[in-house]
Order: C-alpha cells, then structure tokens, then sequence
C-alpha cells in the first residue's frame, strides 16, 4: 500500500500506463473548484479563455490549491518517489455539444521533458463519460516508445499542432469515466484522445501536466520548475513561485513568461503556429 494507491493501483499504473478512477474529494467541493474558475472567467476574460487556460496554477489561487491538494501529491509520490516537481498545467474545457476534441497522442512528443517517465494526474471538475468526451487510453502503449506523430492543425483539434497518431488499433481503449473530484493519472507516452462533447454541460478537466521526478530535465525551452515534495534538482532550473492571491502581479507576469515558453517549447519545429 502506498500513501493513496493500493498495490493493486501501482501495479496497473506500471503495466498499463493509466490509472482511474481515484477519489480526490467528494461532488461539492469539486462545484466549489468549478464556481471558483467560471467566476473567475467571467472576471478576467483576457487572461482566461479558450485560447489561454495554460498554467493557471501560477496565477489562480483554486488551481494552485488543486496542484497542491494533498491526495493528488501523494498519489503522485507513491508512483514517482518523494522528491518531484510541477512542469505545467492545462485546462481542457469542452463546451456543450461542441466539435472539439483531442486526437490520439503522446504527451511527450513535444513537451521536451526528459526522461519519459513522468506522469498527468486529470482531475474532473464536471462528469467525464462517453456522452461528454471523456478520455481514452491504450492500456499498454508507454511501454512502446515515440510513435510518428503527423501535425493535422484541424480546426476542432484542440491540441495545439492537431498532432495525430495514425495507424494504430484503438479497439481495446479504456474510457476513464470519472465523477466530479476524482481523477485519472497517465504516463507521458500513453496514447490517448478524447472525443467531442455530446453533453448538455461543459466536460471541464484540470489537467497537472505533467508531475516529474527530481532530475527530469527541459531540453527544448527555458527551465521552469514549481518545486513540489522533497529535494528537486532539474539541472540550471529557474524556480517558480506560489501565487499567493488571486492575480498578485508578479504571479501574472511569471505565468505570462512560462506560457510564452510552453508555446516556444510545444511549437518547436512546428510548420504553423496557433494561438493556444
Ligand atoms: O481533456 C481531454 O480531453 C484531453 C486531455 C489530455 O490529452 C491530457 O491531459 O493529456
């Protein structure tokens, strides 16, 4: 038994490559996390829309507080060890009956973390299920390596080249329902999508993206890192700072730096460039 994960859970994580649905806290506190961003998206509408949801966790004090809940990190140590940082975050919004979706991928295709071996805890903040987009994982594919990507840019695509593995068989995908407050956790190399939204509601996840090892490196961009447990060596890292209330101006300006990196770093290479 670990600190959340029970052996069983670990075991599956290793062999598998994902891991859900675990209980992070019950429905209502999950709506007070989901009221705390719609209030402050209506609020702060340039710095948060559809096109910019990327570290939140450094300006807003319910993602910093969710990036820092108790049962998320602990769950993260029983998989990575006691001593890890906090790479980046995204919220992946998709609104009802929309066409967005998220095609089949690798996280670290293009985030330019190294070694692989790091992991996204998905917390849902509205109901994950078939009906409104949740996602799908290909049990087994971590353990596989890189496979082609081909960057599509399709407009419903909502990740940022539209990157898609093609040539894959998707028949033994695991949908990962999910309850508002609980979450799945994946490897960086899974492969996974997510299709549109059906649903009546926004299909809201918060995605910690990724949680990585002390002596996991960025080779691609500058060398941010939000320490989180233990003793965190990155290499010539530049540490970042809490946010200590909603929007302090320096946390503003740090998320502002990070996201330009992020999209330097997701963009590398790339033949266009979006605004997200
Ligand atoms: O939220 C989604 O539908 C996709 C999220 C995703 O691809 C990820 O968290 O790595």
């Amino acid at each position: 038994m670990g600190k959340v994960l029970t052996q069983q859970q670990i075991k599956r994580y290793h062999a598998e490559g994902f891991i859900a649905p675990i209980d992070v806290m019950a429905e209502e506190e999950a709506a007070h996390y989901l009221a705390r961003f719609e209030q402050a998206e209506a609020a702060y509408p340039a710095e948060l829309h559809a096109e910019n949801r990327n570290n939140l966790h450094l300006s807003l004090s319910c993602f910093d507080e969710l990036a820092h809940h108790p049962i998320i990190l602990d769950a993260v140590e029983d998989l990575l060890g006691p001593h890890f940082s906090l790479w980046g975050s995204v919220l992946f919004a998709k609104e009802p009956q929309s066409k967005h979706f998220v095609s089949w991928h690798q996280d670290s295709t293009y985030a330019g973390v190294e070694p692989h071996d790091y992991l996204t805890p998905w917390i849902a903040l509205t109901p994950s299920t078939r009906q409104s987009g949740c996602m799908t994982m290909l049990p087994g594919t971590h353990r596989d390596g890189i496979r082609p990507h081909h960057d599509t840019y399709g407009a419903d695509n909502i990740l940022t080249r539209g990157q898609n593995i093609s040539d894959i068989d998707t028949r033994n995908g695991v949908d990962l329902i999910l309850r508002p407050g609980q979450m799945s956790i994946h490897h960086a190399r899974t492969i996974h999508a997510s299709q549109p939204n059906h649903s009546a509601y926004r299909r809201i996840g918060f995605a910690l993206q990724s949680y990585v090892a002390s002596g996991g490196r960025q080779v691609i961009g500058d060398n941010y890192w939000l320490p989180m447990r233990g003793d965190c060596e990155h290499g010539e890292m530049i540490e970042l700072q809490r946010p200590r209330y909603d929007r302090e101006p320096h946390a503003v300006a740090q998320r502002q730096k990070v996201n330009e990196n992020f999209s330097r770093i997701l963009y590398h290479g790339a033949k266009q460039v979006r605004s997200y």
